[in-house]
């Protein structure tokens, strides 16, 4: 066989195009994430503060596009599109993600966390890590925590001041198996709901209260349906930031490390978005209408939760964490 100039040329052309092809970054890609929070949420912001820098540190060639309100659907099941790669991000609480990965359990159980300052050194720290790690087996790459303050009651009757106050009242929960052991050890009744649903349930009477953070409660405007707020502040589920594996798995090792390097850089930047709106919040409902009082005994509070911890955080594995939690200083 011999070579002409031509053929020559032909193969050196068609090397050097491959080697170009090679040297080409990956195509340009704009990762899709939900959020079930209206687009100025502190969670929508801190993802929008991921896309942009990503965008800086790529040239533009990775970002995030977020769709707030609830436009992908509601919480379970962006979990389900995440696992099948049909969505590549979501921005959820921890409670819907109990019943999948149980180790996120321990940071919902009640009364775990002593403070703020508690909470966010646990979740900056190796326990924080091992959980966000636990995510992987079930088709989900856990990037970071947010935080989503204290949870407490909301009624559309009267104040809680005593357990007695919650005998027989049903609340809405998030659809976790432990939020629902929760209220049942309150000696209230549960009904698990999406986030969506709670205003009509409150105002139609469907339930009679129900519990979450200042900015949710706000946000949602459930204060204008339940107007009791009332300082149980029994749970400080955290928020979390989320990959699907099967997207994940299509990256470049470089760009995966991108990706958790921005998502870890927008926690301080989240949390000084939160204090401010935690506060704001609590003067918005004020105004609106909100009665917010303390309980008489916490104690009395604490104490109920006991059959939650002897049922949710019993197993060896579990119990573990919640003992590194417990010593977290
Ligand atoms: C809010 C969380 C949100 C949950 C909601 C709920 O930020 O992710 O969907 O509570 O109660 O605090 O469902």
């Amino acid at each position: 066989m011999s070579f002409t100039f031509r053929s020559i040329r032909a193969l050196a052309l068609a090397a050097c195009a491959a080697g170009a092809l090679l040297a080409t970054p990956v195509a340009a890609r704009d990762f899709r994430s939900a959020d079930i929070h209206p687009t100025d949420y502190p969670t929508v912001e801190a993802v929008r503060y991921v896309d942009k820098l990503l965008k800086e540190r790529t040239n533009g060639r990775l970002g995030v596009r977020v769709f707030p309100n609830g436009a992908l659907g509601n919480e379970k099941d962006t979990i389900e599109q995440l696992k099948i790669g049909a969505l590549d991000m979501m921005r959820i609480n921890v409670a819907p993600l109990n019943n999948v990965v149980p180790e996120t359990l321990v940071t919902a159980l009640p009364f775990i966390f002593r403070s703020t300052e508690h909470m966010r050194a646990v979740l900056d720290g190796p326990v924080g890590d091992e959980i966000l790690a636990a995510m992987e087996s079930q088709g989900l790459v856990g990037l970071a925590f947010y935080d989503s303050g204290a949870r407490s009651m909301y009624t559309v009757n009267k104040p809680i001041k005593t357990l007695a106050d919650l005998k027989g009242a049903k609340i809405r929960v998030q659809q976790s198996d432990m939020f629902v052991s929760m209220v049942q050890a309150l000696g209230a009744n549960p009904t698990p709901m999406p986030f969506g649903e709670v205003y009509t349930a409150l105002k139609t009477g469907i339930v009679d209260a129900a519990e979450n953070n200042y900015p949710s409660y706000e946000s949602s405007r459930h204060f204008e349906a339940a107007k009791y707020y009332s300082k149980t502040e029994h749970s400080m589920a955290p928020e979390v930031l989320v990959f699907s594996k099967v997207a994940w798995d299509r990256l470049p090792k470089e760009d995966q490390a991108e990706i958790r390097k921005a998502a870890k850089e927008s926690v301080p930047y989240m949390r000084k978005l939160w204090d401010e709106r935690e506060q704001k919040s609590r003067e918005v409902v004020e105004k609106g209408g909100a009665q917010i009082s303390e309980v008489g005994n916490k104690q009395e509070f604490i104490d109920a939760m006991k059959p939650v911890y002897d049922k949710f955080a019993a197993d060896a594995k579990l119990s573990s964490l919640v003992k590194r939690i417990q010593d977290t200083k």
